[in-house]
């Protein structure tokens, strides 16, 4: 007993010590930031404390702001500085988006984050015959310098941190935001915000990738370095989980694989010749918040815990700066758990993973859009979202205590149950070799679809609730439509709806201008100047007499010379394409998992599943063979959780399913479809392009004389675009919530009617 006693006074020594450190360390940040040391309540009298302890125990005895973080990664959390509202937009062309970003500032938004369009993202200018119908789409043009100064302007760059969602076009985009700032009399030094750079999961799930993986990850070791020699407020990184959510991932693989994907992470910035001091404090993380709220706290937590405790264990001996240790994060709300059915019932979703989110110690958040299973947010939408946040942290209080789940015997048991399951992830990934080489083995990303594709049988067969979607359906909709994942109920919303054709106008006449008026020869020059570069580091050229310049340089620098001279997106995309090759991912179909999955007690689920095999059964029975579906992804949507679950959904009932590569042009998949001799092609289509794309893929297929192939569209199509697509010959649009059985019932129907059977 006497070494009990022992061992609880230095257990209670250690935990003085922590409250004392977190006692130092709150009144510091409080100071900082001018806040009071407690709020009242609406009830005289009663006060809250920035944070709560227990006094008793040295195990639950931990505090915010103290390793291992836990609790939070600042001792006073809100109380001292709310997080950062900061919702992600972008959308036509740089001025619209500029005036969408200053009334977004004036309603009470705290920092900016800009969504780029496809092209953008994959290293093509709007002239570029391979974007044609996603220029502005699902965010803004940007194809030259000009373009950033006009999203920023009267912005002050200086004062607002901006977050741009960039990985394979990061280097373009990134310089241009550099020089933006620069001409517009802000040093690059001053610059705050964050760059996503985060090519992993790009391979993973998010598919905006441009080079293959080696090079890819060689810029951005090039970011990281000149990131932190010539910007010191900027994050060079947004390690996301978040995409990994979307694609399929449950909380735990999601925390497990961010948090690999971290460790990688540093290891490319120590090849890039920088310390685990210098690269760390400046990395920062991104998760995605779902419906799932204990666990979604939960894993907040456990996050900071787990990366304090990997880099303890793998660079402790080298880390002086104990912001070294500390996982900042942004999350986003899920857009996965957006209903197209019964919209407005997203707003209260929302609101529910905005407080997991807080309550998870976020230090910046996006909530989404009710509208966004839909369309681009509408103003109306956009601002609910915002407001979402602003009432959480004007209204409710919740901002005056840290982590006030702590030392809650459930929510401390769940943060240390998903530490030790997300652990033995990172460690089997650590095993492998790190998770660049994991994701070369494309494991990872195995498993995320074998997810999605469980959720997907869950959901349809009712095991997964979702109100409206699968239960407690509103009346008339259920009247009318079973399964098309229609917009529902009688709340019609407005959406936004873009003129594409306009915005890509112009984009194409800033363009012409742009390039006319530049100094052709300078431009030439810079862009020669990255070719040289590149293939240097590339290893493929060795140092040639005169050029010895281009050896050390590093890319970005490169590029910032490139953007002064007016080169465009596409222009310095395609110097480095030239030397590195342009990444085409192997398309793989996950069989099998659905079906196993679909095992619902619901009567009328399994009887959904047995009608669907029947049909397909019967036409193959009455055709001569499986009917044949090539599952095409148009355009640059990278999208494809979609279109694999429903390869997935529809090979396991009985179809034969192709899934065309990513990013094809409406020429390609036409191709592809008569050499399969497909009966159908359904194509997904997520980010907006439906209205250009669809039309092309039609015109192709009379080009081809193949009219007889029927094509069907899924995805995020407004309802007011399905009259549209009807009249141009397609019988069936699936929204988001669509259960497959029934999608495989009346794609059946109208097949079999079409070739008379
Ligand atoms: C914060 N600070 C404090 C306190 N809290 N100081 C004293 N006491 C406190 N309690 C300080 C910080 O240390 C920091 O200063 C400053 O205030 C700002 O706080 P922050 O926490 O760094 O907040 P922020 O600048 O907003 O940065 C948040 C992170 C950043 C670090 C997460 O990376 C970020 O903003 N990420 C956003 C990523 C994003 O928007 N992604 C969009 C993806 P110092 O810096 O001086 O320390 S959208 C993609 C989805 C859709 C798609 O892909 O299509």
């Amino acid at each position: 007993s006497s070494r009990k006693n022992t061992q609880s006074r230095e257990l209670s020594s250690a935990f003085e010590s922590a409250e004392a450190q977190w006692r130092f360390q709150v009144e510091k940040e409080l100071a900082q930031t001018g806040a009071p040391s407690s709020r009242s309540t609406s009830v005289d009298g009663i006060c809250l404390r920035p944070a709560y302890g227990d006094a008793a125990s040295a195990e639950s005895g931990q505090w915010p702001g103290v390793p291992p973080y836990r609790r939070g990664p600042h001792a006073s959390m809100y109380a001292s500085r709310p997080w950062t509202i900061r919702q992600y937009a972008g959308f036509g062309t740089a001025e619209e988006s500029n005036a969408f970003f200053k009334r977004a500032l004036q309603g009470g938004q705290k920092g900016l984050s800009v969504a780029f369009d496809l092209a953008t993202h994959r290293g093509y200018d709007s002239d570029h015959p391979r974007v044609q119908g996603d220029v502005g789409m699902a965010g803004v043009a940007v194809d030259v310098v000009d373009d950033m100064k006009r999203l920023f302007d009267g912005i002050k760059l200086d004062e607002v941190s901006v977050s741009m969602t960039m990985n394979g076009a990061v280097l373009p985009v990134l310089a241009f935001f550099i020089v933006a700032a620069e001409e517009s009399g802000v040093a690059r030094s001053k610059l705050s915000g964050t760059v996503q750079n985060d090519i992993l999961k790009e391979f993973m799930v998010r598919n905006t990738f441009i080079y293959p993986p080696e090079p890819s990850l060689r810029i951005t070791g090039d970011i990281m370095a000149f990131c932190t020699r010539e910007m010191p407020k900027f994050n060079t990184i947004s390690i996301s989980g978040y995409h990994m959510q979307e694609a399929g991932a449950d909380p735990c693989l999601e925390l497990a694989f961010t948090l690999a994907d971290g460790l990688e992470y540093i290891r490319v910035a120590r090849s890039a010749g920088l310390t685990v001091d210098q690269c760390a404090p400046r990395l920062s993380f991104f998760f995605g918040i779902g419906m799932d709220f204990y666990v979604e706290i939960a894993k907040l937590r456990a996050a900071r815990e787990l990366w304090y405790t990997l880099l303890k264990e793998k660079y402790g001996s080298e880390i002086n700066n104990p912001k070294s240790y500390v996982l900042r994060t942004h999350c986003q709300t899920s857009g996965y758990s957006l209903t197209e059915k019964e919209p407005y019932n997203n707003a209260v979703r929302t609101t529910i993973e905005a407080m997991a989110a807080v309550f998870g110690g976020t230090q910046s958040l996006h909530t989404n859009a009710l509208d966004e299973a839909i369309a681009l947010p509408s103003e109306f939408a956009a601002r609910l979202a915002r407001n979402t946040q602003l009432i959480l942290q004007e209204e409710t209080g919740i901002c005056a205590v840290a982590d006030p789940f702590g030392g809650s015997y459930m929510m401390e048991a769940l943060t240390s149950e998903l530490m030790l399951k997300a652990r033995s992830v990172i460690d089997q990934v650590e095993r492998a070799g790190g998770m660049a080489k994991c994701v070369a083995d494309g494991w990872p990303k195995q498993r995320i679809e074998d997810a999605a594709a469980r959720k997907q049988a869950r959901i349809d067969s009712g095991q997964h609730v979702i109100v409206g979607v699968n239960k407690f359906i509103a009346e008339q909709q259920s009247a009318q439509s079973s399964g098309n994942g229609g917009q529902g109920g009688d709340e019609r919303i407005d959406v936004r709806s873009l003129d594409s054709v306009g915005i890509r106008q112009t984009q194409l006449d800033q363009l012409k201008r742009v390039k006319f008026s530049r100094n052709a020869e300078a431009a030439q020059r810079a862009l020669q100047l990255i070719v040289q570069a590149a293939k240097f580091r590339n290893g493929v050229d060795s140092v040639k007499e005169g050029e010895s310049d281009a050896a050390s340089k590093n890319l970005l620098d490169c590029c910032v010379v490139a953007a002064r001279a007016r080169c465009t997106l596409g222009e310095i995309s395609s110097a480095l394409e030239s030397v590195y090759g342009r990444y085409q991912p192997q398309v793989s179909v996950a069989t099998g998992v659905y079906r196993d999955n679909f095992t619902g007690e619901e009567p009328g689920a399994s009887s959904e599943f047995r009608e669907a095999v029947r049909a397909v059964q019967t036409f193959s029975e009455l055709a001569g063979r499986r009917p044949r579906i090539l599952i095409a992804k148009v355009g640059q949507d990278g999208h494809d959780r979609g279109a694999k679950v429903v390869a997935s959904g529809f090979a396991d009932l009985g179809f034969d399913v192709d899934v065309g590569p990513l990013f094809q042009t409406p020429a390609e998949v036409v191709k592809m479809a008569v050499e399969a001799d497909v009966h159908v092609i359904g194509v997904s289509s997520l980010a907006a392009g439906h209205r250009t794309l669809v039309p092309a893929v039609m015109e192709e297929l009379e080009r081809a004389e193949a009219q007889d192939i029927l094509v069907i569209v899924g995805g995020v199509v407004p309802s007011s675009d399905h009259e549209f697509l009807r009249k141009l010959g397609v019988p069936l649009v699936f929204g988001p919530n669509t259960r497959l059985p029934y999608a495989v019932v009346e794609l059946i129907r109208v097949l079999s009617e079409r070739l008379r059977l």
